[in-house]
């Protein structure tokens, strides 16, 4: 078998840069480890940035998303019952932010890349990178009991935090950053209305709590919990009980249901700025991780994508591999903007084991530093919408 562009992972990132490639008529198959049912049910982000919604029309598949996504023109900053409103559309010159899952993003591309014989490989299997060094690579895998060999001209590495692309590098040429919060996102999804319109980031004594949705009839929520807790230690009352103790004085009722989803995610911000090696591509999560915070790891992901996809199409229309050479170098800027303001509204609005009094004063004053200066909230709402 053969193919221009390998892509191992068929999650946002893969799907996404499959059908950019296939929209300027470049080859591709993708490679994915989970079954399709697996991939689409995995709750994750909801909030996309104009330039990702921007980009999914680029790729044929904003229908939905203009249809169903919720815009969203501002969200709060909750800091011990009080409330500090972002107007991002104010503050930004008319622009918003979509609530619409990852769960109906990658609905989306399937329903289109699905309609394309052999476009993706499900369950494959043990895949391996070969010769990525060299002129010609290749990719193989195992399905059925059976193995194949993709030979191909490049390949994205699409495959997530825990794939095998970023691993395939030579440890001598890596160069990775990483910082590890001492805490995660316990996360819950109910049918139940949201407490409020807009999305809620909560400062309190406790713990960080966010109260986002996915429609007028789905809540998510999540509160931040040390790195040692499971899942199980939390029945559904339990934690509806802690997101009300955080979330008081904020918003209207929280409406209780059964979870739909529950699970803990640990925070961490890792950089592989090694994003290119030989004719290996590193796109979204497999090169970069933030904490969810400014949610910004789709976005990013989208990103990536969109400047890789670019950079193919010139060197295949005008045979001019400036842009691939360039791409690390372009993509990490925005990265680590990303990075940066991430781990900011982290450090912001968390409670981290080690802060002393000292800390907490110093975040509270920062808040209300915040609530005071429409400077500060401009800078805020500049990025949580997405920079250029
Ligand atoms: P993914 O989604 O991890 O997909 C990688 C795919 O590769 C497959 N794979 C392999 N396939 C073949 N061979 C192998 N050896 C393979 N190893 C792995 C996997 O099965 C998978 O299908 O990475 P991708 O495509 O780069 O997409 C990144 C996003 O999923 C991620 O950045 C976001 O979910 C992050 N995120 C958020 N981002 C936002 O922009 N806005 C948000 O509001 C937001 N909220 C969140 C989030 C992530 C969260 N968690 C769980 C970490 C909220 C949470 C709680
Ligand atoms: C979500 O709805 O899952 C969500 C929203 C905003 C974030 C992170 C996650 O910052």
């Amino acid at each position: 078998m053969r193919t221009q562009v390998a892509i191992v992972g068929g999650g946002p990132s893969g799907l996404l840069l499959s059908q950019l490639l296939y929209t300027d008529g470049i080859d591709s198959v993708i490679l994915e480890k989970k079954s399709r049912e697996y991939v689409e049910s995995r709750i994750r982000a909801g909030i996309l940035e104009q330039g990702t919604v921007d980009l999914l029309a680029r790729a044929g598949v904003d229908d939905r998303v203009r249809r169903e996504g919720l815009k969203h023109d501002g969200f709060l900053l909750g800091v011990d019952g009080t409330v500090i409103r972002i107007d991002i559309q104010k503050l930004t010159g008319g622009k918003a932010v979509t609530v619409y899952g990852q769960t109906e993003v990658t609905k989306d591309l399937n329903t289109v890349i699905s309609g394309r014989e052999g476009a993706i490989v499900y369950e494959a299997d043990n895949v391996t990178l070969h010769d990525i060094a060299g002129p010609s690579p290749a990719v193989s895998y195992e399905k059925d009991g059976q193995t194949y060999t993709i030979s191909c001209d490049f390949v994205a590495g699409c495959d997530g935090y825990h794939g095998v692309s970023r691993a395939s590098i030579p440890a001598d040429v890596a160069r990775a950053f990483e910082f590890l919060y001492p805490f995660g996102w316990l996360g819950i999804l109910a049918d139940v209305p949201p407490c409020n319109h807009e999305l809620i980031y909560a400062h309190h004594r406790n713990g960080f709590a966010l109260a986002s949705m996915r429609s007028h009839q789905r809540s998510r929520y999540y509160i931040q919990v040390p790195a040692s807790e499971r899942a199980e230690d939390w029945p559904d009352d339990r934690l509806w009980n802690e997101l009300e103790v955080r979330l008081s004085g904020l918003a209207g009722p929280i409406t209780r249901g059964p979870a739909l989803e529950k699970s803990i995610a640990p925070l961490r911000s890792f950089v592989f700025e090694t994003m290119s090696y030989g004719r290996l591509f590193l796109a979204g999560d497999a090169a970069h991780i933030v904490p969810p915070t400014g949610a910004k790891g789709l976005n990013l992901a989208a990103s990536d994508v969109r400047i890789l996809a670019d950079a193919f199409r010139e060197h295949y229309r005008k045979g001019n591999d400036e842009a691939l050479t360039r791409y690390p170098q372009r993509a990490l800027d925005r990265i680590w903007k990303a990075v940066r303001f991430s781990w900011w509204l982290t450090r912001l609005t968390h409670r981290f084991p080690s802060m002393s009094p000292f800390d907490i004063r110093m975040q509270v004053a920062e808040l209300n530093y915040i609530r005071d200066s429409a400077f500060a909230q401009t800078t805020i709402a500049e990025n949580y919408v997405g920079l250029p």
